[in-house]
């Protein structure tokens, strides 16, 4: 035995000829190979798992999950031999790809790999079974929570619901903490600091330099949050009484219509300026109009096939999961999936028949027709530029669903004149505007989190201080670290990035701004419809069919000339209504006290 050992270790000189470029090119055609196979084995397992909640869908994503995620961290190992090789650039980017492809990575121990998939398994279940039940016999999901902070009017049953739903949370802080130290421990296992550091290396820059132009473009937008905030706390304290606000001047959460906050259109209502009716109300006409779940995705589709994309498979209308179902437990959160590439695509959303669910069907087929554009690519391009750009396509669509469009397709009869514009910025500037802080805050509370800045004691101070200083928000009532709110946000325990969500918000009016030009645009930019403009849909399939090929200041420019992030175009949109919200607020108090 000893022998053989040392004739082994004696004979690695001689065999061993250092690694070439052939080589390291003919690892990654195997390792695309492996991450394919397993990374479809997980996607079922996850859809199974998603849309049946139960033990043995749990197991068996959980087991899928952990395959894949070992799998990948061996990979990243063993392709260490080829880090000091000078690669071409297309290669050496699917090595990067490679280590950036769990958001979770795998620690380097057998039996802590196996934990941690369990874990995040756990977690995202819990979020999705989650139920307030103020007595055994009456328990609210979400979706019925989500139901009340959308139309009740009435502060204390704001508050219950909103209080409610944060019961569902604390269960998961230790569980959370454990995900936290084996997520890191596969993060350094791969050379990162930590799993934010490892999270922020995916942008062509490096981590400090990308969280630096988070803030430079959160710079640019706080003017126009800080004008729309001034505005809706004066309606709001119209609506329910000065008392309601503090000397403060933060907003309480549970008012804004949302569960967390992060966008405020559901209490347009409450905040439409003055003397005015508002054109239509979308959610009365898809009703008027007989739109079932159905319809509402038909619609969607057709806004994509106007700009010549061809109709989705029908297996996507087979598979997909419109309507939440009453007889299981289900992760209600919208998705897209490419379960099987392009022919296998699906959403996964728990429909409801109103603007909002309007706008994320727009927002989930960005993702899918995005997916089917990159089919071609290799594996590890199969992505897009940035995960920022995935999340902005349909959004890019989803903004020119003007009233003019709205007409075209029998929704509405009258298109509103000018003098509809403020209406109409208002309510977009309540979806979009307003999500920019929350867009930023959810992941500056998760770097911190990762990088151990925040103790697992101060995990709720951390996010609500965030909330005060970034929303200018504040909770429903006292919050102690018996709480766990960052958890009652699908996000932390689906352990899905969000900054790509902030950078989502900048980049689609970038697009619709170049895009508007592209289809000879002239007038108030928001008014811009590009509805059945083929050359708009090839400019952005080109850019979509790049997948993660290129570094994204590439595809931005291939679709807008533009190779910076830049929210001159969100500025630019809304301009006309920072003017009108300014005048309003004359006299007023702006901002407010975070601490
Ligand atoms: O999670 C989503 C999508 C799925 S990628 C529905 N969004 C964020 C959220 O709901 O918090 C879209 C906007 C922000
Ligand atoms: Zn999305």
């Amino acid at each position: 035995m000893i022998t053989h050992l040392l004739s082994l270790l004696l004979a690695i000189p001689s065999h061993a000829a250092a690694p070439t470029p052939v080589d390291a090119q003919a690892f990654m055609d195997k390792a695309e190979l492996s991450m394919e196979t397993l990374g479809r084995r997980s996607a079922f397992s996850s859809w199974m798992q998603q849309t049946d909640i139960n033990y043995s869908t749990e197991w068996l994503a959980a087991d899928a999950d952990n395959a894949y995620s070992a799998e990948a961290a061996k990979l990243a190992h063993e392709a260490r031999q080829y880090d000091k090789l000078k690669l071409p650039a297309d290669l050496a980017r699917k090595f990067l790809a490679l280590k950036l492809t769990v958001t979770s990575p795998a620690p380097p121990d057998v039996k802590e790999q196996k934990e941690l998939s369990d874990v995040k398994v756990w977690l995202d279940s819990m979020y999705g079974k989650g139920k307030y039940c103020p007595t055994p016999d009456k328990c609210q999901t979400l979706n019925d929570l989500e139901d009340v902070l959308r139309d009740s009017r009435d502060p204390k049953v704001l508050l219950d619901a909103w209080q409610g739903w944060r019961t569902i949370s604390p269960v998961m802080r230790p569980k959370y903490e454990r995900f936290v130290e084996l997520s890191n421990r596969g993060s350094q296992d791969l050379g990162f600091k930590d799993t934010a550091d490892l999270w922020r290396s995916g942008y062509d820059m490096t981590p400090d330099q990308f969280s630096a132009e988070v803030d430079r473009l959160y710079v640019q937008l706080k003017p126009l949050y800080d004008s729309l905030h001034a505005y809706v706390r004066r309606r709001l304290q119209d609506k329910y009484g000065k008392d309601i606000i503090g000397a403060d001047g933060l907003i309480p959460e549970q008012l804004t219509g949302n569960m967390w906050g992060q966008s405020w259109e559901n209490i347009y209502d409450l905040v439409k300026p003055p003397k005015t009716t508002p054109a239509f109300d979308l959610t009365e006409q898809l009703k008027k109009n007989k739109y079932d779940e159905n319809k509402m995705v038909k619609a969607g589709e057709g806004f994509f096939t106007s700009l010549g994309f061809d109709p989705l498979p029908a297996t996507f209308w087979e598979r997909s999961l419109f309507t939440k179902p009453r007889d299981r437990e289900v992760v209600c959160h919208a998705s897209a999936w490419d379960v099987e590439n392009s022919q296998d695509l699906r959403i996964k959303m728990c429909i409801k028949i109103n603007t909002e669910d309007f706008v994320t069907i727009h927002h989930e087929l960005g993702h899918n027709f995005y997916q089917r554009a990159y089919e071609k690519q290799p594996y590890f391009f199969r992505g897009s530029a940035n995960d920022g750009f995935h999340e902005a396509l349909g959004d890019t669509i989803a903004l020119s669903v003007t009233p003019e469009y709205l007409k075209t397709v029998g929704l509405i009869d009258k298109v509103p004149g000018a003098e509809g514009d403020i209406d109409l910025l208002l309510q977009k500037a309540l979806e979009k505007v307003a999500f920019q802080p929350f867009g930023l805050l959810v992941d500056k509370w998760r770097w911190d989190v990762f990088s151990g800045k925040t103790k697992p004691a101060d995990y709720n101070k951390a996010w609500w201080d965030l909330v005060r200083k970034y929303q200018g928000l504040k909770p429903g009532n006292e919050r102690t670290e018996k709480d766990f709110d960052p958890g009652a946000k699908y996000h932390i325990p689906g352990n899905t990035p969000y900054a790509r969500y902030f950078l989502a918000n900048v980049y689609q009016f970038q697009f619709y701004r170049a895009l508007c030009k592209l289809h000879g645009h002239t007038g108030p930019l928001h008014r811009c419809s590009y509805y059945g403009d083929k050359a708009v849909g090839k400019r952005l399939n080109d850019m979509m069919a790049m997948g993660a090929s290129r570094p994204w200041p590439d595809a931005l420019e291939a679709a807008t000339g533009q190779r910076e992030m830049d929210a001159t175009a969100i500025i630019e949109y809304f301009a006309p209504l920072k003017a009108w919200l300014d005048e309003q607020n004359k006299g007023q108090a702006i901002g407010w006290k975070a601490d």
